[in-house]
């Protein structure tokens, strides 16, 4: 049964970055509002009303996989990984972006799937790309007389999509006899733990944890055998699902990550009702140093256009009172306005000059290396601001 434990209030789509802020294109913006269950059955925790995949994943996506130097990094050391422990033929990446992941392998070995057309059109010429959403047909058409994947890779993607159990269905017959399909995705122990409420909005319809995935996998014919912990997008788990009679042991590692879970009562409808109420208190306090800050007449801008921080800054209800603008690298994003709060986004180049003296860390997954790429800025005084674990400014 699912129980909604988490308001986050008017939610626009965090992919719509506006091109103007004219009446015309304001009074089209979408809103809905985001609420937040948990199944107490299969323990998994998702918004309660997903919207159309349709309206979300379009010619016009804006996020670019390969914008930081550290996913760049972390697909090529996967990519590197994968192939040597499971030596594959065929390796399909579900929801392939900006070809970040493929671009490692050989092209002869690659089968991309990316529904945003936009996307697809960057791989297709170099890697068999299919611009099409993920289903059962697609994967007959794909499969149904052709070898069969060695590895499905999906960084990101399947906690995008609403129809879990077709899904799986067609992963599982795409899917070579030992076939691998390995996940990746934001962890719920993280988002509980560092108190992450904004890895919630539209296109996250899933937060998944181990016990989650093995409930879930078990009715598609499908087992859960390890999981890793790994440090991209704030924390997030790899997973590793094979065919139920495939040749995989379950690992020590599975077993360690299950209990840990169990000790932070990921599956107790109680810690979530806990969660929601630290993050009411962080948005009180997030909005306290903005309007300290303010007052004192500091320019405030934040630091990365990201989806997060989408659902921060309509679920906070911050705007241009306090951010001026937020700074980006990626092209499409600049010369735009945020969803919802209609901040402009420009670029770092612009954005970071000397009259900045606070950044709110919209892209605080990549604080490492920020930090590293701003220590001019650090060293002139300027600060940033995070939300994660708590509101706070950032102490160099
Ligand atoms: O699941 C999703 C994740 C993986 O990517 C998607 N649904 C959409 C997107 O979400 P996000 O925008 O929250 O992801 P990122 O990867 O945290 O976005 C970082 C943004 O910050 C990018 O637009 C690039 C930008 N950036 C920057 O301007 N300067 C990033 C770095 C590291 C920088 O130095």
């Amino acid at each position: 049964m699912k129980k909604i434990f988490l308001n986050l209030g008017k939610q626009p789509l965090a992919n719509s970055f506006l091109p103007s802020i004219s009446k015309k294109t304001l009074t089209k913006e979408f809103f809905y509002n985001l609420k937040i269950a948990f199944d107490t059955k299969s323990y998994l925790v998702s918004v309660s009303n997903p919207v159309n995949p349709e309206s979300q994943y379009t010619d016009s996506y804006a996020h670019r996989a390969s914008e930081s130097l550290t996913m760049r990094t972390a697909f090529a050391k996967i990519a590197k990984k994968l192939n040597k422990r499971f030596l594959p033929n065929i390796v399909m990446e579900i929801g392939s972006n900006d070809g970040v992941f493929i671009r490692n392998f050989n092209k002869k070995k690659i089968i991309a799937i990316e529904p945003c057309k936009n996307l697809a059109r960057l791989t297709k010429k170099k890697y068999k790309t299919y611009p099409n959403f993920w289903t059962k047909s697609l994967a007959k058409k794909i499969f149904l007389k052709s070898a069969k994947a060695d590895i499905i890779f999906s960084a990101n993607t399947i906690s995008h999509i609403p129809d879990l159990n077709q899904t799986l269905e067609a992963i599982e017959f795409s899917l070579s006899k030992d076939g691998v399909l390995v996940i990746e995705d934001p962890s719920l122990l993280s988002v509980i733990k560092n108190n992450s409420y904004d890895q919630f909005y539209d296109e996250h319809v899933y937060v998944f944890s181990a016990i989650a995935i093995s409930n879930i996998v078990k009715k598609l014919n499908l087992r859960l055998f390890n999981v890793e912990k790994i440090d991209t997008h704030g924390g997030s788990f790899r997973y590793y699902i094979c065919k139920t009679d495939a040749k995989y042991k379950k690992t020590k590692n599975l077993l360690k990550i299950l209990k840990e879970e169990k000790k932070a009562e990921l599956d107790q409808l109680k810690t979530y009702k806990n969660f929601s109420n630290k993050v009411k208190k962080s948005k009180k306090e997030l909005i306290k140093i903005f309007k300290k800050l303010k007052k004192n007449n500091k320019k405030i801008i934040s630091y990365g256009a990201t989806y997060k921080s989408s659902t921060v800054f309509n679920y906070c209800k911050v705007g241009t009172k306090y951010i001026d603008y937020v700074t980006d690298t990626t092209l499409n994003k600049q010369g735009k306005y945020t969803p919802g709060k209609h901040i402009p986004i420009i670029s770092p180049e612009k954005g970071m000059d000397s009259s900045v003296m606070y950044a709110f860390l919209g892209a605080w997954n990549f604080k490492k290396e920020i930090l590293k790429k701003e220590k001019d800025f650090i060293k002139r005084g300027g600060r940033f601001i995070t939300h994660v674990p708590s509101p706070q400014i950032i102490s160099k």
